[in-house]
């Protein structure tokens, strides 16, 4: 049984008893929405002839609501007199829209021009602030960009670009075109990610004692690594080797101490090594062996 406030589907699931004939589905068998011969509408309702209630706003307002169309029937021929000054005439000749909805998307169906004549000739149009210009000329909303759902009409560029997870172990890292950051998610050890990146930020991290070399040598597509403020201590021979792209490497404010024989071997071709911020006490013989084209230290 459902509560006095509640309506049974045909089913026997209850629904709010405002759900019944309001034109959206509510009981999964639709039965809300069937036989509302007899309903009534309440204050600022109107009755389509099907039964359903819509907001007297939605009659004849250029958009079909009742699913027998009869909000938009019988609306009575005006005779045309134009838009007024702040308004918009839709390319229909029969609806003006206030001219602020013009180049405007929205989610409300009846916001703007029921023939989306508003959103045409937009692409010299400024977006207010706050709105995303889509490169076919309407404004969007912001959080509509990169929000994962395509919305902007034939361009689809407001999902363009955006930042994607790329690491099944640490979702947290984030992905941008062919950048990876990890930055500041204290990780202990480096994350196999999936794809071929190029710059690798991996700045504010915990990783210490001695990279885990296998990983990253990996990553044969890396031409800059950022590990500034992470807590290396040591750098075994070879860590590095495998990165032969690699341009800019920046270990920065870590631990090491001491930097031995081939800590920076395979970097052919390093143009930027950085260690600044570390408490280097110690250089062995031939522990810068292998930059052959470092110009910068
Ligand atoms: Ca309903
Ligand atoms: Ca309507
Ligand atoms: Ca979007």
């Amino acid at each position: 049984m459902c509560t006095e406030d509640s309506w049974q589907c045909s089913s026997g699931q209850c629904v709010q008893l405002s759900d019944r004939c309001d034109l959206a589905f509510d009981c999964a068998d639709k039965s809300d929405e069937q036989y509302c011969d007899e309903n009534e509408c309440g204050e600022g309702l109107r009755r389509c002839h099907t039964g359903q209630c819509v907001p007297d706003s939605f009659w004849c307002d250029h958009i079909n609501d009742c699913p027998d169309k009869s909000d938009e029937l019988h609306c009575g021929v005006h005779e045309w007199s134009g838009c007024a000054e702040d308004e918009f005439p839709c390319a229909s000749g029969a609806q003006c829209i206030p001219a602020m909805e013009r180049c405007i998307l929205s989610d409300d169906r009846h916001h703007g021009c029921a023939d989306h004549s508003h959103l045409l000739d937009c692409k010299s149009v400024t977006c207010p602030a706050g709105m995303f210009k889509c490169r076919s000329g309407p404004c969007l909303d912001e959080v509509k960009q990169c929000d994962g759902n395509v919305d902007c009409p034939e361009t689809w560029d407001d999902e363009d670009f955006c930042p994607f997870q790329c690491s099944h172990e640490v979702p947290e890292c984030l992905c941008h075109h062919l950048d990876a950051n990890c930055s500041g998610l204290g990780l202990r050890y480096f994350p196999d990610i999936e794809i071929n990146i190029n710059r690798f930020y991996f700045a504010d991290n915990q990783l210490s004692v001695t990279l885990h070399a296998q990983p990253i040598r990996g990553h044969q597509q890396v031409v800059y690594l950022d590990l500034s403020r992470n807590q290396l201590q040591y750098l075994r021979n070879g860590t590095f080797s495998g990165l032969w792209r690699l341009r800019i490497l920046i270990l920065s404010e870590n631990n090491l101490r001491e930097l031995t024989e081939g800590a920076f071997a395979g970097l052919h071709n390093l143009r930027n090594l950085q260690l600044d911020g570390n408490q280097i006490a110690y250089i062995g013989p031939f522990a810068f062996y292998g930059l052959s084209s470092l110009p910068t230290l």
